[in-house]
């Protein structure tokens, strides 16, 4: 293990006084804070404070008056465990808190309570960056590798959004850049490999991210782990590539920023050499450095060594705020100014895309812009849902000039390319096509980068590898970010490709993520629903699930409108005296065997009603009313039906019910083979009907 360094050498070059102040005090603010919570990260935020200072002080266009300025620069902290750096440049800067409204509401983002209640309930400084709780933190960070895919989304929605609005005379209309502190753990996350990847490709000079070399991770030094040359990788990936050998020379940090100031065909990466602060001098071990407090005596050693006085914790002194406020606090505020009398004068030469960019920032959707969804003619024969979508997105996006997305290489599977549009590519950055290449994870962690920035995107590829992107999808709905995915070839359905391609537990396990809304039609006219429900959400991630298989479409004069589908579940079909004996609920494919099993029923005499489910998220907002309209407490006798795991359709058909689906991988075989080897007949379902008749009938 590399021999423990002291912080001398974390001092030694920064000469002027005030620079050194305002640098210690982040240290020690993060050291006290630290401390009093009793957990978390002191040694990073402590040893980049200089690196960040310089950033914030010297170059970060951000006003912390006005925190969502839109062409802000961006600053991310992918290692989100060291939110202490983060949260003493919101104090020290005095960022001022914003509601959901973008109103400024008077009172600072993060005060100094809010640093002395680190990681506490309810305060402004959770363990780590929470995008919606904290002004001026710009995206949620702390699984390692996220903030840097979400990064490389900024960096691109800035250049389709400067691509397509700036006009002649406002040629940096939209003109910000995207820094990106990371760690080695950032680095070795296979994520920050397909984000740095497709940045590279995509040539994005609006980007720069700061490694911090420290060479230490939790289990220790990184000889333990990890012998990568990542300059070489990152030149390898067409980056420009520069190195500041001192974390504490403010004069190396600033050439730096330069480099990546005047750079401007590649992405910049500034690997900083940087020693992890874990206390004074003296201190010989490393216990402290990782998700520790340094210990009140530590904490007294080290701050002798700065001159700072010992036993004065939280402490801000005189001239500290000032300074912020006549660098990055000064420059901010020109630089907005200016920039809101450019766009008065933008709007009077471009009031149409003026007034694009204004409901791109407030998430609100052009006049007219559903007026083109079509709707689908009854079709025994059918179209898959995923062709079905491919129209509808289509139809939507004529009117929806910011929606915008593509594949993880599946644009003819997913059927999502926007027609007559050009893929956004080095030399096309307005291009509303995206091809992220084979790189789930990171597509997902652009998504929600893109999302920050407010426009509108969209990702998709087959339901099996949403678990590639799972971490971010689940980071969109914390975030709560309106990211659509469409995932298709949603089952068994998937047929010849066999067990590896087709989904059984992924439907489920997206629904176990609070807040996404995952959405499964039945057929062409529940898709157009679908995407006519979703997009007006501006808080909510959205899976769309299509088949890959053609499905039938329901003659919707013989059964209900599609426009149920906003209710998440509704009546499709009912008993003539509208009290069944049994509920068929089925979502997407299935629920065309439940209205087989229905006509048979029927022609019976059995009273059954088909429930067409295709959300469980949208149906669990609606009153208590609906719910027992579409399900009505005292029918016991219910089958649910959906080629996915059974895993929580209890909660739908009661421990009495009967549930059709998967208990097992699937096969590879011709699709009509594995739907009567798994049991997705008409007749299947018609039994278990029957049976439920039998045990819960009148
Ligand atoms: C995806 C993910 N895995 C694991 C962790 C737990 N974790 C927090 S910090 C850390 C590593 C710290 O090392 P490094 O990234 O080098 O940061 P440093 O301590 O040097 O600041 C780990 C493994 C995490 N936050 N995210
Ligand atoms: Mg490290």
């Amino acid at each position: 293990m590399a021999s423990p360094v002291n912080l001398k050498q974390n001092v030694s070059s920064v000469d002027d006084p005030m620079d050194k102040t305002c640098i210690d005090t982040m240290r020690t603010l993060a050291m006290d804070a630290v401390q009093k919570a009793n957990s978390g990260h002191p040694g990073t935020p402590m040893a980049l404070a200089p690196v960040a200072y310089t950033l914030w002080q010297k170059h970060l266009r951000f006003d912390p008056t006005a925190p969502v300025w839109p062409n802000r620069d961006r600053f991310v902290l992918s290692c989100g465990h060291a939110s202490m750096l983060l949260y003493s440049l919101l104090h020290l800067t005095e960022v001022q808190a914003v509601d959901e409204k973008y109103e400024t509401l008077g009172k600072p983002s993060v005060s100094l309570d809010d640093i002395k209640n680190f990681r506490q309930f309810d305060s402004h400084t959770p363990g780590h960056p929470e995008y919606r709780l904290t002004s001026g933190v710009e995206t949620t960070t702390g699984p390692l590798g996220q903030g840097v895919g979400n990064s490389v989304g900024m960096a691109i929605a800035e250049r389709w959004l400067a691509s397509r609005y700036n006009k002649p005379g406002f040629e940096k209309l939209i003109d910000f850049n995207v820094y990106a502190f990371c760690s080695d753990g950032d680095m070795m996350e296979g994520i920050s490999h397909e984000a740095a990847s497709i940045a590279g490709h995509l040539k994005l000079s609006n980007l720069c991210w700061v490694y911090d070399d420290n060479r230490i991770t939790i289990e220790g030094s990184t000889e333990l782990t990890y012998g990568d040359d990542v300059a070489e990788r990152f030149m390898g990936y067409g980056w420009n590539v520069t190195r500041v050998g001192d974390a504490n020379d403010l004069e190396l940090l600033e050439r730096a920023y330069q480099a990546f100031l005047h750079c401007d065909d590649r992405p910049t990466l500034i690997i900083v050499d940087s020693h992890i602060a874990w206390g004074s001098p003296n201190k010989q071990d490393t216990s402290g450095a990782h998700g520790e407090p340094l210990g009140e005596d530590e904490i007294r050693l080290t701050k002798k060594f700065y001159g700072w006085p010992e036993d004065a914790k939280f402490l801000v002194p005189d001239g500290v705020y000032e300074h912020f406020r006549k660098g990055v606090g000064a420059r901010g505020k020109e630089l907005r100014e200016a920039w809101y009398a450019e766009l008065d004068a933008y709007k009077a030469q471009h009031p149409e895309l003026a007034d694009e960019l204004v409901r791109i920032q407030q998430r609100q959707l052009p006049e007219g812009w559903d007026e083109d969804i079509p709707t689908f003619p009854a079709d025994a024969k059918g179209i898959a849902s995923r062709e079905s979508s491919g129209k509808v997105l289509n139809a939507v996006a004529k009117n929806l000039p910011w929606l915008i997305g593509g594949a993880a290489d599946l644009a003819p599977s997913t059927k999502t390319l926007i027609k007559d549009a050009e893929s956004f590519e080095p030399e096309s950055y307005s291009g509303r096509n995206f091809h992220f290449g084979i790189r789930e994870h990171a597509m997902g962690a652009i998504l929600n980068g893109m999302a920050t920035v407010k426009v509108r995107p969209y990702g998709a590829g087959f339901l099996i590898f949403s678990d590639y992107g799972r971490a971010p999808i689940r980071l969109a709905a914390l975030m709560e970010l309106p990211v659509i995915y469409v995932f298709t070839h949603d089952s068994i359905g998937v047929g010849e490709d066999g067990p590896t391609h087709q989904p059984v537990e992924q439907l489920p396990s997206l629904r176990a993520i609070p807040g996404l809304v995952v959405v499964r039609p039945c057929d062409a006219n529940e898709v157009a629903e679908a995407w006519r429900t979703i997009i007006p959400f501006r808080h909510k991630p959205v899976a769309l699930i299509m088949s890959r298989q053609a499905l039938p479409t329901l003659d919707r004069t013989k059964y209900a409108s599609a426009s149920g589908v906003s209710k998440g579940a509704y009546i499709l079909a009912d008993a003539a005296d509208g009290k069944p004996d049994v509920i068929l609920i089925g979502t997407g494919s299935e629920v065309s065997l439940c209205v087989g099993a229905y006509e048979k029923l029927t022609a019976e005499g059995v009273r059954a009603r088909v429930v067409s489910m295709p959300s469980w998220e949208l149906f669990d907002q609606q009153d208590q009313a609906y719910q027992d309209e579409v399900l009505p407490p005292d029918v016991d006798g219910r089958v649910s039906v959906e080629q996915a795991s059974t895993f929580g359709w209890a909660k739908f058909v009661g421990r009495k019910g009967a549930t059709i689906g998967m208990k097992s991988f699937g096969a590879s075989a011709p699709l009509k083979d594995l739907l009567t080897q798994f049991g997705f007949t008409v007749d299947r379902v018609y039994e278990a009907a029957k049976e439920q008749v039998a045990r819960h009938g009148r």
